[in-house]
């Protein structure tokens, strides 16, 4: 397959085979082969410069190697690393209090990949519903939204509506139950189900294209959840710090969620840490032993996450996120061009869709607006998510709309 890609490198043509021959096939990358990133930008083994419009799916919302955040690391890395949870650390509680008191909770429940967030954020559900809200044992029910994305686990595969993710993975997690996305009258006959612990849901669903569901939407799901005593988990893993343009997705609504999850931008790209947050009432249904992971809640995540968060304040950007998103939108819709059937998103979270005949006409785009110096990857065959840093400029946004319109001409 490799070898037939054109105009590649021998160096490019190295490292990709390596993949190829010792890496598991679970992905579909776009051939070109990274060794260095800083700030919007992304180099690869020859040199080339590209603006990165993925920023590692908004886990490097403060730029590459952002310097704050990577010295942090370092500091940190000479002095302790980790402990396990078996004893303390003197930056847990000192994290646990920043992250909580930035956000608004009691409490936090350190973990590190985004899935394992949603799996703890069930789990807090689950036994809430058992303890206080007197769900009968092993019948609690959570709702998610169709064409939902939280990850690979075999739990976040059995709520999944993509065949791709769960298909010849099963059996799959009972308890589960699907609705429509931004359709409330829907929910609600949902959590009129008493055994229902939990909704979790998206503020924007990511992997489905970026659909932006209709304002009011978040506050109808807070109202719901509080008439029907369900607790609001809020997957903010890709939606929130800052990305949508404010701190998180659901402060557009000026929403509370029940259960907050975060992760991805967390450490800024640097390493999984990931977090989820709630109240005591929630929070403190979960005893020693019940409970954990080894890396959760280590000395160097404490140290990167609280860097991470700072820095999102110190740069102001969410306010960032907000102006170039707009200013992106805008110069994406001046071109006018055929091929781009809609342009959505929020703050830096955005999509096109693509209008061709040709199935493969999205990858080949991406094809072209590589060869020209910016890196995209397409969704679902004719989406292409456009989520650059949220350090990016408004020069920066204009030289980058640049190249997306001399690359679309391929498609004419
Ligand atoms: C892959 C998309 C992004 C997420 C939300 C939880 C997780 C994710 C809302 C799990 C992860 C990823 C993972 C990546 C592709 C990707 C993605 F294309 F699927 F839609 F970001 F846009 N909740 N999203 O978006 O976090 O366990 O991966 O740390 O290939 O699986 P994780």
């Amino acid at each position: 397959m490799t070898g037939q890609i054109s105009g590649i490198s021998p160096a490019t043509m190295h490292f990709i085979e390596l993949e190829e021959q010792y890496s598991a096939h679970n992905y579909h990358p776009i051939p070109v082969v990274l060794e260095k990133g800083e700030g919007i930008f992304l180099y690869d083994v020859e040199g080339k410069r590209y603006f990165d419009f993925l920023s590692g799916y908004s886990a490097v919302n403060q730029g590459h190697c952002h310097p704050r955040i990577v010295q942090a690391l370092i500091e940190q890395s000479k002095k302790l690393t980790l402990t396990s949870r078996a004893f303390h650390s003197n930056l847990l509680g000192t994290y646990a209090r920043y992250i909580t008191e930035y956000f608004g909770y009691d409490k936090v429940l350190p973990m590190n990949t985004g899935v394992e967030g949603g799996e703890t954020a069930i789990k807090l559900a689950r036994r809430w519903g058992y303890v206080k809200k007197g769900i009968p044992d092993n019948e609690a029910v959570i709702v998610f939204a169709k064409q939902n994305f939280w990850g690979r686990t075999l739990a976040a595969i059995s709520s999944s509506t993509d065949p791709d993710s769960y298909e010849k993975f099963g059996p799959y997690m009972p308890g589960f139950q699907l609705v429509d996305y931004n359709n409330l009258p829907e929910l609600e006959k949902a959590l009129q189900n008493r055994n229902v612990a939990a909704f979790m849901v998206e503020p924007i669903q990511g992997e489905a294209g970026v659909v932006v569901p209709d304002n009011g939407y978040l506050a109808g799901v807070r109202k719901l959840c509080d008439e029907y005593n369900v607790l609001f988990i809020a997957d903010e893993i890709q939606t929130g710090l800052c990305r949508t343009g404010k701190m998180l997705a659901c402060d557009h609504e000026n929403v509370r969620p029940d259960i907050l999850i975060l992760g991805k931008a967390l450490s800024g790209g640097t390493l999984p840490v990931s977090a989820v947050l709630a109240d005591d009432e929630i929070m403190l249904n979960i005893h020693p032993g019940q409970h954990g992971s080894t890396y959760g809640g280590n000395p160097l995540a404490c140290a990167v996450a609280m860097e991470a968060l700072q820095v999102l304040k110190d740069e102001r950007m969410a306010e960032n996120a907000e102006m170039m998103g707009q200013l992106l939108r805008k110069h994406l819709l001046d071109l006018d061009s055929p091929h781009i059937k809609t342009i959505r998103g929020k703050g830096l979270l955005n999509a096109v869709e693509i209008n061709h005949k040709d199935p493969n006409a999205a990858w080949e785009l991406c094809m072209a607006m590589k060869a020209n110096g910016l890196l995209a990857k397409p969704t679902h065959g004719d989406k292409i998510r456009f989520a650059p840093p949220l350090i990016i400029n408004d020069q920066q946004i204009k030289e980058s709309v640049e190249i997306i319109k001399q690359s679309i001409k391929i498609l004419d």
